[in-house]
Parts: structure tokens; sequence; C-alpha cells
């Protein structure tokens, strides 16, 4: 049966740098191989704002944001068989669709089915489900989720079933931040039980590779931020040590300062801040001979990295992960899982709650530096 397109709240993105608009959608029902869900938690990531600073040279406008949420299928289209209306989902910006050439490797979580699609802001068949009630037009999808909205469309491939019994309001969070860097720790850099690790920057991605660290048994987590408001977190979640950049003294690198604290170099760094510069100083404090760098941060358009080639002669990784490395419809459930169970925690990222009507304060928050997440609620 044919479904109806549903009006409801979205916060638009008419142009970069401007606050976000909130004002009534269109959502057009789900078609081949898609799900209509209702958004009911959804928090605001950097990426998000970085989008919207017109650094990502993805990102097409007007779009509607958003990519850390969870909901309940209200309804889904043709050809769909692994959720049905009522169940409780995360979507996902790294899809799964257990059927490509990258699935079927087992070499990566990265998925090509609906990729260049979703870069483009379009739904898999070339088109888009939302529509601007206040002039009729179409509006670009962001990242395949586009959560910032009552209503989002999103394919199959991008929705992770997963159980009623957990708040969806809490474990939102598993769409980006506390999985891609419980992930990043756990799979990419197979962190080992008595390591020595560099965490740079105390959001809710390095906050969580504390976490995964922590875990996995390692003996010394740095956490290195330059806003000390972060530290009490960081420690909580299983930093041993703190460090802020500024108080490094001149005439000594970050990356000397803390090859001195650990006898020659960390065993695994990770780079949560999308700083190129900071990249480097990342890798270069990996230990020689064995030490590996993770990137996670999401550097702008352009920018690129550099360091002397002998650093990786003699022996350092460089390596990255987008989302932890985790297929997200097969392993959510079991993030949800160990948050039911109490090993790992999302509670403490959540630094406050907001009406959705109030997004445009979440962002001001995670601008200053006074918030890991918001969770916002329709
Ligand atoms: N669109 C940007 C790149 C953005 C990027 O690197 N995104 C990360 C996720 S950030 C989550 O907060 C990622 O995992 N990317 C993998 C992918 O497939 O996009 C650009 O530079 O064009
Ligand atoms: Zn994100």
């Amino acid at each position: 049966h044919e479904g109806r397109p549903i009006t409801c709240r979205a916060a638009i993105a008419w142009e970069c740098n401007a606050p976000l608009s909130i004002e009534e959608v269109e959502v057009a029902p789900p078609k081949q191989g898609e799900v209509r869900v209702r958004i009911t938690a959804t928090s605001v990531c950097h990426t998000d704002a970085y989008s919207l600073s017109g650094r990502d040279g993805e990102f097409a406008t007007p779009a509607i944001l958003g990519h850390e949420g969870a909901g309940i299928v209200e309804s889904v289209g043709p050809g769909v068989t692994s959720v049905a209306p009522g169940d409780h989902v995360v979507a996902l910006y790294t899809a799964e669709c257990r059927t490509c050439r990258m699935c079927k490797s087992n070499k990566t979580n990265l998925c090509s089915s609906v990729r260049t699609t979703q870069g483009q802001g379009l739904m898999p068949d070339g088109t888009r489900r939302f529509t601007a009630k206040r002039n009729g037009e179409a509006i670009f999808h962001y990242m395949g989720c586009s959560t910032f909205s009552e209503y989002t469309v999103i394919a199959e491939v991008s929705c992770a079933k997963i159980t009623p019994d957990a708040p969806l309001d809490t474990i939102c969070l598993l769409g980006c931040g506390v999985t891609t860097g419980w992930g990043a720790a756990l799979k990419t850099a197979q962190v080992e039980k008595g390591a020595t690790v560099a965490v740079f920057g105390l959001g809710a991605v390095g906050l969580s590779v504390i976490q995964g660290a922590r875990y996995a048994g390692a003996q010394r987590i740095i956490a290195i931020d330059t806003n000390p408001s972060k530290f009490p977190l960081a420690t909580k979640l299983g930093a041993t040590e703190t460090f802020n950049p500024k108080t490094v003294p001149e005439g000594k690198t970050l990356q000397q300062a803390i090859i001195e604290m650990t006898d020659g170099g960390v065993d695994y760094s990770f780079e949560c801040v999308g700083n190129v510069q900071l990249m480097r100083t990342a890798l270069e404090c990996a230990h020689k001979g064995w030490g590996q760098s993770i990137i996670i941060g999401v550097a702008g358009a352009g920018e690129e990295i550099a360091t002397r080639p002998f650093q990786l002669v003699t022996g350092r990784v460089w390596k990255g992960s987008a989302f932890g490395g985790v297929k997200g419809r097969t392993e959510l459930p079991g993030l949800v899982e160990l948050y039911k169970k109490g090993t790992l925690d999302i509670d403490s990222f959540i630094t406050g709650t907001l009406p959705f009507a109030e997004i445009n304060h979440a962002f001001d928050l995670l601008h200053k530096g006074d918030s890991i997440r918001t969770v916002l609620s329709f």
C-alpha cells in the first residue's frame, strides 16, 4: 500500500553559518528499501557544526543535519525485511548492507552500498524525501541520517535495530561519538592489557577512547586537552593522568613532552580533534618501532597531514577509522547490552537535555566547550 506524507517539525540549515530554522517539513513515505523513522532523541556532534561551517566539501544546503539519533520505525517501503513498524533503531551514517564487496571483505566496516548518494545528500535512488512547507523547496539529506527532524527517511541498510528495552534518549549516542571512540580503541587499535595510551581531545570521541582503553586493560591513559574542564570526566572514565598542552615549557614540543613522560613514547595515540598539526604530534609521540597513532578527528576539506617518512620507517604506524570500525547493524545491539550491564557508560556523556526547539542552543554549548552531549527530545 502507498504511505502518506507526514508533516512535522525539523531544523533546516538553509545556508552555512546561520542558525538552524525550526519549521515544518513534509516527509514523503519511504520508497523501495527505505524506512521512515520517528526520531525521539538526537544529539549534536561536532561534525554537524563542521558541515554547517562550510568546511565540509560534501555538504549541500538546504539540508536537515543530524547523524546521532534514535527512534521508532513508523513505516517501511517495499522490500524492507529487517525492520518493521514499532522497531527501535539507531540511524547509521556508516551503512551495513552485508552484500557489497567492502562488507563481504570483513576487512572494514565501510560499506559502499549507499555512500555515494549519501555524500550528495540524496537517497539511494538519487531523490529526496524532505520538502520545506514554507516554499515547497526540496531539502537535502545529511550523512544518510538527517536526525534533526521528527520524522526522517533512511535506507534499510542504515538502520541498526536494537532492543526496545533500552532508553532511546541515551543510546542515541551510539549513533556516533561513543561508538567511534570505543571502537577505535578496541577494534582499530586493539589496545592491549598494560598498554600506554595518549588521547588528544576530550570530547565524546576522546572520552570514549579512554573508556575503551580502560576496558582493554591499558595501564596508563593520558588524557590531553587545552580545556581543563574536561579532565574530571576523563578521569572518571579511566584516564590515569591528565595533561594540558598549554603547560609545555617554551622550547619543547608537545610530542617531546609526552615522549619524556612515557619513557620513549606511547603504544597508542588517538587524535580526536581534527587538527592536522595535532595529528602529526600524535604520530610522533608514538613509540619508535611499534607505536600506533589512530586518526579519528575530521579535518577541513583540502587539509593535509605531514611528517618525516623516517617516523614510519622506524616503525610507527599511522592509521584511522570511521565509526570506530564498528559494523552498525551487527554490532550496535551488543553495545546496547554492554550499556545495560553497566560496562559501557553512556549516561556520563549526557551533560544536558533540551527540547528539540532549542537545538541552536545545543550548538552554542558545543562550540563553547561547555557540553559533551546535549540530548534533544521531540
Ligand atoms: N565529508 C567530509 C568527511 C567527513 C568524515 O570524515 N566523516 C567521518 C564521520 S564524522 C562523524 O562525526 C566518517 O566516518 N567518514 C566516513 C565516511 O564514509 O564518510 C569531507 O571531508 O568530505
Ligand atoms: Zn558525529
